[in-house]
């Protein structure tokens, strides 16, 4: 049994409501991928670079693994970090642990000790799934710097550099875990099927309990909404365990629909292009800066046929109406706008929408029974058409933060409204236009920054006495991070090449390396009594934006 911290549940009349609708139907992911296996077991579920298989082959693959991992003790409802690139194994793995009632904790690949130790920590993961290297890096190694700070991290699971390749002492080669048929256990649909991570998570990362009731459900809608088929292939560029190319329709939209997930091992127009070509893409979701490059190199004349691509998504930051324009005629596609979050709420523009809503807006939500309001910073509801923030309730977004009651009390109103923290206006046809933030988040192109996880770290540095992060605007990204300095000495500021490599070193993922940095002498005034670092990073988040 979770207990009541780890899954804030939906009030039952609630529960109730959306089950009558149809929305949670009691079907879990385990059992999604058993009913596509019986009923397609040779159409082909995954491709990438190395392997193709079929939706029998990935049922036999996932429920070998199942075995295997309760083989070797991980037990139903136990917590799995999975930090791989876009490969496929990925699926086969997930879905091994969903046969296995298992949860995993979605990291990326990019992330480093200082995001992982607290999540393992937070999660209480007893295992780890990752790969040896990549890019360069060394994972293995990373895996057992964690097992050494996170004392319920037991299992370290290894996805080797080639099939049969040696993994390091103490570890499992992923090949060596597979097992012969087992009886799985019962899962049940209103369980948490995973923990994904909220972007821009602080000192305690904010992980988000997904139930399988709630996520199909919005699974479903997206794959419905995308126009999602059996013919359907649709390319995971974007890092896959994000919720974006997770569910957005994502790689589980795919196989909802009987289609095809294919992987790129990296979004860059190269990489992604070839992968279009070569396995006849024809659906895939990107953020704006990765869009913009995917246009250039169009208008330039790409060598490979990307014909095959029918539907673009852009979201994950917001999408400069300029670049909206190129997109359909650089690459030939329809262009569909999203604007997500990992707790739940997902709008999509439609389709069909007329020109001016698909470039314009972001969308509206995918579900009726999603429910929106745009508040002041008091809860009060702004005048029709006036710019506020968004709060959200519905089928699929969380009531509550997994074991983070601290989060919960300010993330979340009494009446369980979720506090997007994006400021938006909400137009009379019912599309959203997103204005920007409250300032202590960056958004780099789609990743996020916290501002108080990196400034907590450039506290620790000598020649620092404050700083304040905040978003400046950048063309190519949308945002970058500039730090504001009171130096410790003010005759001997740090150099930003000084502050960048201090926070590399401190093991964080690199997209939260500052990019620029101000010295100044005092950070101003605001207000009387105790100052708040919101409305300080607000007030400097403005003049940078002035400066620049
Ligand atoms: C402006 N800001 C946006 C957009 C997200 C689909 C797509 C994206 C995400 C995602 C996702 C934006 N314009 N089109 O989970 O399923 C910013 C908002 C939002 C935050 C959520 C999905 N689309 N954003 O980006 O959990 O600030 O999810 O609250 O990483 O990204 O970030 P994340």
């Amino acid at each position: 049994m979770p207990s009541p911290s780890d899954l804030t549940p939906w009030p039952a009349a609630e529960a109730e409501a959306y089950r009558a609708l149809g929305y949670w139907t009691g079907e879990t992911f385990g059992e999604l991928l058993t009913a596509r296996a019986a009923a397609t077991p040779d159409a082909i579920a995954v491709v990438d670079d190395r392997n193709r298989w079929t939706y029998g082959e990935l049922e036999t693959r996932a429920t070998s693994l199942a075995a295997g991992f309760l083989e070797h003790g991980i037990r139903p409802g136990d917590r799995v970090l999975v930090q791989l690139p876009n490969i496929a194994e990925f699926v086969e793995i997930i879905f091994g642990l969903f046969h296995a009632g298992a949860l995993p904790v979605f990291c990326l690949p990019a992330h480093r000790q200082s995001e992982l130790v607290p999540i393992a920590q937070a999660s209480g993961a007893v295992a780890m799934v990752t790969c040896h290297h990549h890019q360069a890096f060394d994972h293995a190694a990373l895996a057992a710097t964690l097992r050494d700070k996170a004392p319920d991290l037991r299992h370290l699971i290894i996805v080797a550099d080639r099939p049969g390749a040696e993994v390091p002492e103490g570890m499992h080669a992923l090949d060596e875990l597979r097992s012969g048929p087992r009886e799985l256990p019962t899962v049940r649909a209103s369980d948490i099927a995973f923990l994904q991570l909220s972007g821009g998570s602080t000192g305690t990362p904010k992980l988000i309990p997904r139930t399988h009731d709630d996520y199909l459900y919005s699974v479903r809608r997206s794959a419905e909404l995308c126009g999602l088929d059996s013919d359907s292939v649709y390319l995971a560029a974007l890092p896959v365990a994000h919720n974006f190319p997770m569910s957005s329709p994502g790689i589980l939209g795919a196989l909802y629909a009987g289609g095809t997930v294919a992987l790129a091992a990296d979004p860059t127009p190269s990489t992604a292009f070839s992968a279009i070509e070569r396995f006849s893409v024809t659906i895939t979701g990107l953020v704006p800066p990765l869009a913009r490059l995917w246009v250039e190199r169009a208008e330039a004349g790409a060598t490979q046929d990307i014909s095959s691509l029918q539907v673009l998504l852009v979201g994950g930051a917001r999408c400069p109406d300029e670049l909206a324009r190129r997109i359909g005629p650089a690459l030939g596609v329809t262009l569909q706008q999203v604007f997500g979050m990992a707790e739940g709420l997902v709008c999509y523009t439609r389709l069909d929408d007329p020109a001016e809503v698909v470039l314009a807006t972001q969308g509206r939500p995918m579900s009726e029974h999603d429910q929106v309001a745009v508040v002041d910073e008091d809860g009060e509801p702004v005048p029709p058409g006036t710019d506020g923030l968004l709060i959200t309730k519905g089928p699929y977004t969380i009531r509550g933060y997994y074991r983070n009651p601290e989060a919960n009390a300010s993330s979340f109103t009494e009446d369980g409204w979720y506090r997007t923290g994006d400021v938006v206006n909400l137009r009379a046809d019912g599309n959203l236009v997103v204005k920007g933030r409250l300032g202590d988040r960056v958004n780099r192109g789609g990743e996020k920054i916290s501002a108080e996880e990196i400034e907590a770290h450039l506290l620790d540095h000598p020649l620092i006495r404050d700083a304040i992060v905040v978003s400046v605007p950048d063309e190519r990204l949308g945002e970058r991070s500039c730090v504001f300095v009171l130096a410790a000495d003010p005759a001997s500021p740090p150099a930003l090449a000084q502050i960048r490599q201090f926070v590399r070193e401190r093991g964080v993922a690199t997209w939260k390396i500052p990019d620029l940095l101000q010295v100044v002498d005092s950070f101003p005034e605001t207000g009387v009594g105790k100052i708040s670092r919101r409305s300080l990073r607000a007030e400097l988040s403005a003049r940078a934006a002035a400066d620049s």
